[in-house]
Parts: C-alpha cells; sequence; structure tokens
C-alpha cells in the first residue's frame, strides 16, 4: 500500500542517544545508532522503499522522562523538539512531530505541550511511560492528582498523547530478577504501558475529558486480549468496579484510546485488535529503528483485511485524529 503514516518511529539527538544503548546485542549499536540519529538519508530511503509516505517522529526512551532534575528535564525536552521542528519543516511532506514533555515540572510540561503545537506545529505528544522526578529512584505515573493541569492542557489542545513503553526502575522489577531477557520490548515494555493505561482508565481522566486520545502502541500492549476479563473476572458476585472511573476498562478503551501495530506485526493480534476497539482506532506504524520498516509494511500490505480496513488503519485514520492534510 502506498501512502502509508507511521507514528511511532524514533530519532535521538546526542544528549540522548545512549538511552537506546543496551537493549539489543552489542554487536547491533553501530547500526541502531546510525538509524537512530539518520533523519533524512537511510529513513527517507526506507520510506519510499516500503510505501510509508509519512512519519510522525518521536524522541528516542527513556530519554525526558529519566531525568530526575526538572530543569534539565526541560532544557533536553525544548532542545530535541526545536531540533525535530527543523527536520519536519525541512521535509514537511515526509515528516510531523511529537512533542517530548518534562513531565518532572507540570508547569513546564504545560508550557512545552502548548509551545510545542502552537508555535512549531506539533500534532500531539509522546511520553515514555512514567517519569523520574528529583530523585532517581522514583517512578510517577499520570494518574495521580497532580499531573491533572496537564491533562486539561492536552485536553484544550485536542491532540493525542502516546503513551510509550519504558523499563521498570531496578527496584520495581523484582519479577524479573535473574530473568533479564523479559526486559524490554520481549514483555516488560508491554507490562509497564498496559498497567499505566489502566491505571489513566480507573482513576477517572476519561470521566473529566471525555474526548482526550491515548494511543498505545505494539497492538496495545496486551489490553485488547484482556480487557474483557478486567472487566467481567467474578462476574457472579456482581460487584461494581472498585475503582473512581464512572465507566468499564472496555468502554474506555474503545472510545479514548487509539493502537498501533508498531514492533508486532501479527494478523491474529491484528484481528484481536479489531474486534475489541474496531478499524477506526487502530494505526499503521512501525517502531523504527528498533523494528525494520519493511517488516512492518510487508507484513501490513498482505495481511488478511479488507483493503477499506487497510487504507483506515494504513492512511486514513492518521490523517483524521492528526488533523493532517498532505
Ligand atoms: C522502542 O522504542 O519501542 C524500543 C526501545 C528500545 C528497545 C526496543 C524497542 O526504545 O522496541
Ligand atoms: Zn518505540
Amino acid at each position: 500500500m502506498e501512502g502509508k503514516i507511521a507514528l511511532e518511529e524514533h530519532y535521538a539527538i546526542e544528549d540522548t542517544l545512549m538511552d537506546s544503548a543496551g537493549y539489543l546485542p552489542e554487536h547491533t549499536w553501530a547500526e541502531l545508532s546510525a538509524r537512530v540519529l539518520d533523519i533524512e538519508g537511510r529513513r527517507i530511503e526506507e520510506m519510499d522503499r516500503n510505501g510509508v509516505e509519512l512519519m510522525i517522529l518521536s524522541l528516542n526512551a527513556p530519554a525526558v522522562q529519566a531525568i530526575p532534575d526538572r530543569r534539565r528535564a526541560n532544557e533536553v525536552a525544548r532542545k530535541s523538539n526545536d531540533v525535530l521542528a527543523e527536520w519536519v519543516e525541512r521535509h514537511p511532506g515526509r515528516f510531523r512531530g511529537f512533542a517530548a514533555l518534562p513531565l518532572q515540572d507540570v508547569d513546564m510540561a504545560c508550557a512545552e505541550m502548548q509551545r510545542c503545537v502552537n508555535d512549531l506545529g506539533f500534532v500531539g505528544a509522546l511520553v515514555n511511560g512514567f517519569s523520574q522526578i528529583d530523585e532517581p529512584d522514583t517512578a510517577y505515573y499520570y494518574d495521580l492528582p497532580q499531573f491533572r493541569p496537564f491533562w486539561q492542557v492536552m485536553a484544550e489542545l485536542e491532540v493525542p498523547f502516546y503513551l510509550h513503553p519504558r523499563n521498570p526502575l531496578p527496584s520495581m522489577a523484582q519479577i524479573y530478577d535473574g530473568h533479564p531477557w523479559l526486559m524490554g520490548p520481549t514483555w516488560a515494555f508491554g507490562q509497564e504501558t498496559a498497567v499505566h493505561a489502566l491505571r489513566l482508565m480507573a482513576c477517572g481522566l476519561f470521566d473529566e475529558h471525555p474526548d482526550l486520545q491515548i494511543v498505545l502502541g505494539h497492538m496495545g500492549e496486551g489490553l485488547p486480549f484482556s480487557i474483557w476479563r478486567c472487566d467481567n473476572r467474578n462476574a457472579w458476585t456482581e460487584a461494581p468496579p472498585a475503582y473512581p472511573a464512572k465507566r468499564t476498562f472496555s468502554e474506555y478503551l474503545q472510545e479514548n484510546f487509539y493502537i498501533t501495530t508498531s514492533g508486532n506485526f501479527r494478523t491474529q493480534a491484528l484481528i484481536n485488535a479489531m474486534l475489541e476497539v474496531g478499524a477506526d482506532r487502530i494505526l499503521f506504524s512501525a517502531d523504527w529503528p528498533f523494528e525494520n520498516i519493511d517488516h512492518a509494511a510487508i507484513w501490513f500490505d498482505s495481511c488478511t483485511i479488507s483493503e477499506a480496513d487497510r487504507r483506515k488503519i494504513g492512511r486514513l485514520n492518521s490523517l483524521e485524529l492528526f488533523g493532517i492534510e498532505l
């Protein structure tokens, strides 16, 4: 399919490059670091070869979220957003931008988000899970009450928030002790991000902001498969959900979330997601440079869905969600 749009596609600046080290085997670092630093060379060639017209670019992970010092977090976010804005300006037909945000400080995050949308023309934010704030060994999730003013700004700006994975901190990852191979994209990323998304649903955020839209990668981080059980466990007890939110998890998943195909090129998983949230809420993505664009595109272009759904997922849903005109 020509004209695809992909939106979990990362770049790095020198300040954040080393955040991408250590996930993949050592011998791949030369290749990975070259991929993530490149913007208009190999990346655009890969896009052209695989029918990707536009990438919405975001900073690598965990980057800003892992900088406990709030002024430094703000500095790195602003710097990376400025760099990205220049690339988008140079290639308006090929790139758009997601803001990196210093959620270590809600006022700074709000100001940067407003700047990114109003001044730089970005189409949303991409944030790498919880933020470490002041002390390295801390994890603040965005359902916490202090983040409500930030969500108010997101709702006013009417742009989506991409909740991207990061690993749990060592002090919070006992379940993985002795099993480091389960960290990262194998399992820990998805577990961490799915729980974060469930926390956002359960806290009542979407009752306060019914139009707020969160994007999840990796075919929804396991949630489409599990959401029925989240709502219906022990149904014979007829116990109402014991959380502050007013509605079921499924309803929020269907009305406040979009799901991308990043890093999960599996038709069975796609069909499951389509059956839970509908083809209107699924968006093609690759997860470059951590996944290959050809692996994503060859699978997606031939997977067994209708051509109408392929057009929606590959392109039309993203044009509409992000208000993009090409
Ligand atoms: C990602 O951005 O999805 C990612 C990383 C690091 C390793 C693998 C991966 O940030 O998919
Ligand atoms: Zn990613």
